[in-house]
């Protein structure tokens, strides 16, 4: 039976202010990844930010646990037009990252690596203002390992090939570099309410 709110609507209706064009609500979470899902021990975690090839700042699991913890509820947006809606995350802002790396964003674009070889572009202006974190939780425990686990970069905001799991790094890059999916026809920016997902929309 699906859950009818209080306006007695489908809540595919009922929140229709909600879903970009060419969307359908899950109430699941679909696992979608390209190839194997690396394991990653938290003893051997590591995430570094990085300036082109430079490495600037690394932290460890035990130190990474230790920096300024968010909560952020957000809705997401699959480019294989699924969105669930109130996703519950924690982890460390991009901001504060930054913060504690005491750096200005040195350029305008960041490529976020994970470890299974992924990669994807995003403009630093999507990933900072507290509208990006790298998600270590989710509904109140550790991240599960299909969906990232132990870290994810989250951009809830663009569809969600661009919320990176198993995330190792970022690199601030002069120019834009197209990641894993963006070298395969996506688009760049990835805006669900423009519906940008291919390189040409
Ligand atoms: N490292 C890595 N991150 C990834 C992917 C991947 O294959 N590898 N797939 C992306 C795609 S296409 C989507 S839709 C989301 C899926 O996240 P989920 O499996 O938690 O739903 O992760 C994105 N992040
Ligand atoms: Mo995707």
């Amino acid at each position: 039976m699906a859950t009818r709110g209080f306006t007695g609507k489908p809540p595919s209706e009922a929140h229709s202010d909600r879903i970009p064009p060419g969307q359908h609500l899950v109430e699941n979470f679909p696992v979608l990844t390209a190839g194997p899902t690396p394991r990653v021990s938290l003893a051997d975690w590591s995430f570094t930010l990085k300036i082109g090839p430079r490495p600037v700042k690394r932290w460890t699991w035990t130190e990474f646990e230790a920096l300024a913890q968010t909560k952020m509820t957000r809705d997401i947006h699959c480019v294989t037009k699924w969105s669930k809606l109130n996703t519950p995350w924690a982890g460390v802002l991009i901001d504060d990252l930054l913060a504690e790396a005491g750096l200005e964003p040195p350029t305008a674009f960041i490529l976020a690596h994970s470890y299974d070889g992924y990669s994807t572009n995003v403009p630093v202006a999507d990933l900072t203002g507290g509208r990006a974190m790298i998600a270590t939780r989710y509904e109140g425990s550790a991240l599960p390992t299909d969906h990232g686990g132990p870290a994810r970069l989250l951009v809830p905001h663009l569809y969600f090939w661009k919320s990176a799991k198993w995330v190792n790094a970022l690199q601030f890059t002069e120019r834009e570099v197209a990641g894993f999916w963006e070298l395969r026809g996506y688009h760049l920016h990835a805006d669900p309410w423009r519906e940008q997902r291919y390189s040409d929309d």
